[in-house]
Formats: structure tokens, C-alpha cells, sequence
């Protein structure tokens, strides 16, 4: 069979700049089955629909595949109906995140034929040998479709038995000397590379999937209901894989994806020995979790081209993390934060402002810890519900979210640093000020730690000076009026917490 994988942009402003890595690991897996694939990389060649609809004839596919994430989705819904309209009995499948909550949309609204939920290669596998007549539709679990009219899902999971049974993904597929050298700055290497004098290597990167899926079940992420648990990927599948970028695309610098690589000393360690047997002058960049970063763990990292270990922080205030369902707390992170800045390590961690029941004082909280943590860069994002995690159903629940299709168009081709959702009794300037007095707490943290840092100063002027004067006076005035109003006495929006202290869903009962 012919399957044409297609990838999409997760944002229509700026290319991608990570391979499709979803995409690549169903073709190579089919192409193991015997079959004939190719990728159509939207999401890096932005090329008209016109240009796909001629590559697709020249191929001539029995399955089109097209891969999302939510971000795509207004993208996919003119996409899928352009491909429809010019290949109209070609049967369309998509997969990836963005199927997530979403199924009656795809097939109802978007109109493919398949929707495929969580890991997909064994489960495309199985739809193309229904395809080829090998399969019933019934016996494919994960898949959903319509049938005399009605959506059909299948119950049930798919997947290897060992994670190292996934085959490398398809690098040959995509343009990787385009991902290997897209970028031409880094910063944290730099950093890195300052405090220990070593050679800088050639710019040349790649992002690795190390592992799958995540430990932990937060609130603002898919994995508290889908592909949940994690599946670490020996090291000797991820030096194999190390291997080929080294060699074939002169890689070397390496990010260890997805969301969470590093687990414990013990792996740690096998890990920094590979690396340093095997490719001494590579560099690379963990994620780990703040609980597991211990003084042990940095010391056998400090001793390898480690240049930056990141995770998430999000908050400094241990009642927003409980509400993040993050199972941690403001000390550790900000005692791993330290950790790892203390040692030659470049520290990362994100944060985010906006969750429900942020408040003044906790806000205060985050700023206090980017302080005490010595916090410089780092992304701050704004509480973003997508399809998939608790928030988003919680969102639903409570009417936060009425009509789902014309909230998917909204969160269509934006980052999670925009306001999309205000999850605080105050106006929604406010939340955004929130962002950027977060903001200014790690700008002026790297002031004291590189006095060649100057603020440029329109930013000084008006995010450190007129942007705080606007909102202490919004708090003076909402206390004044607090007052006489009760309603301006409210600092957080209503919720119900469940047992572990997070937005309480239905399905919690
Ligand atoms: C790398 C990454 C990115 C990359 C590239 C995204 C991409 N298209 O791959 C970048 C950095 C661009 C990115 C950006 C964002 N991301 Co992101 N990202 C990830 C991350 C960490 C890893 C994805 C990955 O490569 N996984 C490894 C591969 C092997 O898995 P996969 O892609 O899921 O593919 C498998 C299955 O999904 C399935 N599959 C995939 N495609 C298809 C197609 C078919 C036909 C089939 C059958 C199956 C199938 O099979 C694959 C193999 O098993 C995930 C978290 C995660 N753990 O997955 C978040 C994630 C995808 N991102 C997410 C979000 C929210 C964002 C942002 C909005 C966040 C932000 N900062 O604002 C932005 C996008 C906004 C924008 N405008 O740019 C959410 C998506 C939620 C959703 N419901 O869609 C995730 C799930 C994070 C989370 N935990 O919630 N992201």
C-alpha cells in the first residue's frame, strides 16, 4: 500500500523548527510493514495546498495521514476539506494530539474518514491492512469512524511491548540538514560554555524522543488521561539513535525530548557514561523533574558535555501547584532550580501565570521564588486549557468553554503565551500584567548576575515602571471598592478542589 504522512503547521507565522517526529515514526514503522510511504512536511515547507494536492497525484496514495496538534486545528479543518474535495475516495486519517477530546469534530466537522487516538504506528499499520482487506475496522482499537451516520470508537490500546521496539523514525523522509541548522543561537550553551572554557562545537542540533509520555499527571496536560505513565527508552536505543544524527547529519548538539528524559542517578549515569565513551565532543540538554534533580545527580551530569537540564516550575506558590496537580512543591523547586545553577549546569525552567485561583499575593509568591532560585530565563506562559487535560475538561464543565469548535478556531495558530481564558475575577489586562511583572522579576535577576545586561530602556520605562504602577493602583482601587461592593471583595473565581487539591471534574466521583 501507498500512504502519504502529512505534517501541519502548529503555527502558520514561523516554520517549525523540530522535525515531525510523530509522522517519522509511523514511516518508518510502515515501511518495516512492506509498505510504500512518503512525508509531505507542512509544517516546515508552508507550501500552498495547490503544491501538496500536485505532490499527492504524483504519488498516488491508498491513505492520506495527517498529523496535529490542537494548535493546528483551523489549519486542518480548510486542509482536509481542500484534499477531500480533490481526492474524493482517497480515505483521509488523522492522528496526534490534536484528536484528543476532539473526535466528533474531526469526523463530523473537519471530515476525515479515520481518527486515531494515542500512539499511532501499530494502529495506521492496522488500518491500512483493513485497507488491503487483511482487518476488520472493529478489531483496530484506539480507531473511531462513522458508520450508518453514528461515530463508532474503539475501545482499547496498541502499542509495542518494549518502547525499544519502535524503529528509529524516518530521518531520510524529512529535510533534517533544514532542522539541523535552523538554529544558529543558543544561548544556554553559551552559557555553559563560558563558565567551562570548553571548545564550542559546530551548530549543529537535533531534538531526540528519549522517553514517552510523563510520571506525573498535571492538570494542564494530556497525560493525566492519555498515554499516561512513562516509557524511558533504554540507552542503548537512544545511542543507537544519538549515533545516527552524529554520523549521518553531523549533529552535535542534542535535546532530550519529550517532556521528561532523566529519571535517576542510576540512568543518569549510564547515560553521561555513553555519551562521554561514545561522543565526547557532543553536547546536550536534559528535562527532568525538580524532585528528582539531587546533588548526586548534578555532580555525575557536571562530569559530561550536560550544558542545560530544565523542568517545569511553573509556580511559586505551593496552592497554584497543587492546582497544577504538579505533586510539588516551592521549596524543591526552587532548591533544584539552585542545584543546578550553582553547578556548571545552565539551569531551565518554565512558568506560568493565570491558573485558577492565582491572586495577587500569589503572583507575589512566583516573583519571590524567580528571585530566591536566581531565575533568568525562562518562558512565562499564561494558563492555557487544551483538549486532553482536566483543565480543558473542568473548562467545559463550567461553561468556561461553551461552543468547543469556535474555541479550537481561537486556540488555532497561537502559543500558550497569550490569554486565551481569564481564570480571575479581574480584568484580563491585569492577568497579562501578571505575565509581565513575572517577566521583569527574571530581567532583573540577570542585571545582577551579568552587569553587562542593561535593560533597554523603553522596557525599563514601561514594564518596570508604568505597567507596576497600573496594577498596584487597580489592587488600591479594588480594595477601596471592595469596600462598599462585595463583589470587588473576591479575589479568586469559584471552583471545588477534589482530594488532591486540584479542579474537581466530573469523573472524579
Ligand atoms: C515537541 C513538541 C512541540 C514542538 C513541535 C510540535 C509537533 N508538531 O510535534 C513545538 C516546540 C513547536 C511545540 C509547540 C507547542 N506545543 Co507542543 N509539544 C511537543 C511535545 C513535547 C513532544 C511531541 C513529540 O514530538 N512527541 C513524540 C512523538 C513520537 O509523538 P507524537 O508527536 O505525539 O506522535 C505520536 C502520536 O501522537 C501519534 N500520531 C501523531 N501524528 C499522527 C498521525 C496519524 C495519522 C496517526 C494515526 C497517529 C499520529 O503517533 C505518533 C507515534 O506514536 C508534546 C508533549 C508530548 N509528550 O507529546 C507537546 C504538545 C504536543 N504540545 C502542546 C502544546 C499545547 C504546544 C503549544 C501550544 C504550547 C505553547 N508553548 O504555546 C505550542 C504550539 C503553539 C504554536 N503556535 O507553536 C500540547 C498539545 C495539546 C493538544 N491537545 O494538542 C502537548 C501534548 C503538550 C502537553 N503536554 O499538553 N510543541
Amino acid at each position: 500500500m501507498r500512504i502519504a504522512l502529512i505534517s501541519t503547521p502548529t503555527r502558520t507565522y514561523a516554520p517549525n523548527y523540530i522535525p515531525p517526529h510523530g509522522i517519522m515514526y509511523l514511516a518508518s514503522h510502515l515501511r518495516n510493514q512492506g509498505h510504500s510511504v512518503t512525508i509531505i512536511d507542512n509544517a516546515k515547507n508552508r507550501a500552498p495546498v495547490i503544491k501538496t494536492i500536485s505532490e499527492l497525484k504524483t504519488f498516488n496514495p491508498d491513505l492520506i495521514a495527517v498529523s496535529a496538534i490542537i494548535t493546528a486545528y483551523r489549519f486542518v479543518k480548510q486542509f482536509v476539506n481542500d484534499i477531500k474535495n480533490s481526492f474524493p475516495s482517497i480515505p483521509v486519517v488523522i492522528g496526534g494530539h490534536i484528536a484528543l477530546d476532539n473526535v466528533d469534530l474531526l469526523l463530523n466537522e473537519v471530515g476525515v474518514d479515520y481518527v486515531i487516538n494515542g500512539y499511532g504506528e501499530l494502529k495506521i499499520a492496522a488500518l491500512v491492512d483493513h485497507l488491503g482487506g487483511k482487518c476488520a475496522l472493529e478489531d483496530i482499537p484506539a480507531l473511531s469512524y462513522k458508520k450508518n451516520g453514528s461515530i463508532v470508537s474503539n475501545p482499547g490500546e496498541l502499542f509495542y511491548k518494549k518502547i525499544d521496539d519502535a524503529p528509529l523514525p524516518a530521518y531520510d523522509l524529512v529535510d533534517m540538514e533544514y532542522y539541523v541548522t535552523v538554529f544558529d543561537k543558543f544561548p544556554k550553551l553559551d552559557t555553559y560554555l563560558k563558565k567551562t572554557k570548553k571548545p564550542a562545537p559546530p551548530l549543529r542540533y537535533s531534538t531526540i524522543i528519549g522517553a514517552r509520555g510523563c510520571t506525573d499527571r498535571c492538570s494542564f496536560c494530556v497525560h493525566e488521561f492519555d498515554r499516561v505513565g512513562l516509557k524511558v527508552h533504554s540507552i542503548d536505543y537512544v545511542i543507537q539513535n544519538i549515533r545516527v544524527l552524529y554520523e549521518q547529519y553531523g549533529v552535535r548538539i542534542f535535546i532530550m525530548g519529550e517532556d521528561l528524559f532523566l529519571i535517576n542517578s542510576r540512568q543518569t549515569q549510564e547515560f553521561v557514561d555513553a555519551m562521554n565513551g561514545n561522543f565526547p565532543d557532543a553536547f546536550f540538554h536534559c528535562s527532568t523533574r525538580a524532585d528528582f534533580v539531587t546533588p548526586e545527580l548534578v555532580k555525575i551530569l557536571e562530569n559530561s558535555n550536560c550544558y542545560a537540564l530544565g523542568f517545569g516550575f511553573e509556580s511559586g506558590n505551593d496552592y497554584i501547584l497543587n492546582i497544577l496537580g504538579k505533586r510539588m512543591t516551592r521549596e524543591i523547586n526552587i532548591h533544584a532550580y539552585k542545584s543546578i545553577s550553582s553547578s556548571n549546569i545552565t539551569a531551565a525552567g518554565s512558568l506560568m501565570v493565570g491558573t485558577p485561583g492565582e491572586t495577587k499575593e500569589t503572583i507575589e509568591d512566583t516573583i519571590r521564588a524567580v528571585k530566591e532560585a536566581g531565575m533568568t530565563d525562562s518562558a512565562v506562559f499564561i494558563t492555557t486549557p487544551y483538549p486532553g487535560s482536566r483543565l480543558f475538561r473542568w473548562c467545559i464543565e463550567n461553561n468556561y468553554i461553551h461552543d468547543r469548535s469556535a474555541y479550537l478556531n481561537f486556540i488555532s495558530d497561537r502559543d500558550a503565551v497569550r490569554l486565551s481564558i481569564n481564570f480571575t475575577p479581574y480584568p484580563d489586562i491585569i492577568v497579562k500584567i501578571m505575565k509581565i511583572l513575572v517577566e521583569n522579576a527574571l530581567e532583573i535577576n540577570k542585571t545582577e548576575i551579568d552587569p553587562l545586561y542593561k535593560i533597554p530602556y523603553l522596557r525599563r520605562i514601561i514594564n518596570h515602571q508604568i505597567v507596576p504602577f497600573v496594577y498596584n493602583s487597580y489592587f488600591l482601587i479594588r480594595g477601596i471598592l471592595g469596600k462598599i461592593i462585595p463583589s470587588y471583595r473576591k479575589a479568586i473565581i469559584d471552583f471545588e478542589l477534589n482530594k488532591k487539591g486540584t479542579v474537581r471534574i466530573s469523573s472524579d466521583d
